[in-house]
Formats: structure tokens, sequence, C-alpha cells
């Protein structure tokens, strides 16, 4: 069922990040209320968009990129990049927050609410998490409920222009309320599953559910 690519070989930079988790690197033992502070603990906010992922920037053209959902839903899809246009457009401000410690405010994202997708492919009661698959070999996996939060977008803009390749153009997953690697670049393929199943980061240390302002940076038991 799983046509996944491997992921590439590791890199300066997932060693270092496989290494932190087993550290607790940059934990500072606090919590907040994003109501209350709007930079979670042991972030710091940066102006430029730092580009970070396993180190392979897959060229998808807009000819031959297709989204698949399957797993438990009632209605599988198989969108090319007509009928993904072709769904209603939704438009996000929102903030990323990078477990590797950087924060940026305000990115306006506009593509599709996940909240459509599911009204199209309409999981199945059995359904409690999500895989997300990308064309880089990487995966990640989030609840259901957090894919299907109100501002959370299949992005294919940002700032008013084409998500860049390096960014995870075409389109990218973006779940505002959760660190960023649970927002997979060049998505491929959602899977619902009744059953949860780490990706590629979470069986390297990191956390489940990834909540920034609950520091859940990583597993406790790494
Ligand atoms: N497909 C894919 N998605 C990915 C990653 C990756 O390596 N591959 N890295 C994750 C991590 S750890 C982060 S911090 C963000 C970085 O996104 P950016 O490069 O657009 O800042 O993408 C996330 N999504
Ligand atoms: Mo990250």
């Amino acid at each position: 069922m799983s046509d996944d690519v491997p992921p590439p070989a590791p890199s300066k930079l997932t060693t270092s990040k496989q290494r932190w988790a087993g550290e607790g690197r940059f934990l500072t033992g606090h919590t907040a209320r994003p109501e209350s502070e709007r930079l979670p603990p042991g972030q710091h906010l940066v102006r430029d968009w730092p580009v970070l992922d396993l180190g392979v920037h897959p060229r998808i053209t807009l000819e031959r990129w297709t989204l698949r959902v399957d797993g438990a839903v009632e209605e599988p899809l198989l969108w090319n990049w007509a009928a993904f246009q072709a769904q209603p457009r939704h438009r996000e401000v929102s903030d990323i927050h990078c477990v590797t410690t950087w924060s940026r405010y305000d990115n306006t994202w506009e593509g599709v609410a996940t909240q459509a997708l599911l009204a199209a492919a309409r999981p199945r009661p059995t359904a409690r998490f999500v895989v997300l698959h990308s064309h880089d070999g990487y995966t990640t996996n989030l609840p259901l409920q957090d894919f299907a939060a109100a501002n959370a977008i299949l992005a294919s803009s940002w700032q008013g222009s084409p998500l860049t390749p390096e960014h995870g153009g075409p389109v990218r997953l973006i779940v505002p309320h959760l660190y960023l690697w649970k927002s997979a670049k060049w998505l491929q393929r959602i899977e619902f599953r009744a059953d949860d199943q780490p990706g590629y980061w979470e069986v390297r240390g990191y956390h489940e559910r990834g909540d920034p302002w609950r520091e859940q940076r990583y597993s406790d038991d790494p």
C-alpha cells in the first residue's frame, strides 16, 4: 500500500537533531498558554524564513503533481492540480515555530483548509490519526483532531506568491499550533489510520504531538 521512497542518508543536521533529542537540548522547563504568550518557551524570533529538511528538495511540476488521500476514509481521493485548485480557497495568517528554537510571525498562507479536505474524504469513525507522506521520503504523524484544526491548511502560497520548492511547494501542510516538523513539505499522500504510526522524527526521539507551548520537543522515552 505504501509507495514511500526511503528517506535520504543521515546528514550533519539530522544527526545533530537526533542527538539533541537524546540530550533534551533547548528545554527550558517552562510552559505557557498561547493566549497569554505569543512566543512559546525557549523560542526566538527570526525575520527570514530558514530552510530545514532532510536535504533533498524534490521538484514536482504542477502537471505531475497529485495528492492521494486514503486509509480510513469513506471517499479516497486522488487530486491533480486542477482538482486542488477547484476546492474552496482558504487564507490564513499564522506563526511558525520550529523545534530548533526559531519562530516566525505573521505568515500569510493560501490553499485548501484541512477541514475542506476532511469534508471531501469523510474519515471513518475509526480514524484517529493522520500520517503525512512526502516526496523526499519524509513522514510525520499527528492526531486527527490536530490535523482538523480550523487554521490548518494545505498551503500552496506564502505571502502572496507560490510556495517555493525549498519550502515544500507545490503543496505543504501547515498546522500552526504544533512544531513545524508536523507540517510536511512536498505533500504526496495523506493517510488516515485507526492506530498511530510514528514518522521520521517521531522514531528519532521527537514528541508524538509537539505542542510548542507545552515544550513537547522530545518523547519522554527516547
Ligand atoms: N517533506 C518534508 N517535510 C518537512 C521536513 C522534511 O525534511 N521533509 N522537515 C520538517 C521540519 S523539521 C521543519 S522545521 C520544517 C521546515 O520547513 P521550512 O524549510 O519551510 O522552514 O519542515 C518540516 N517538514
Ligand atoms: Mo524542524
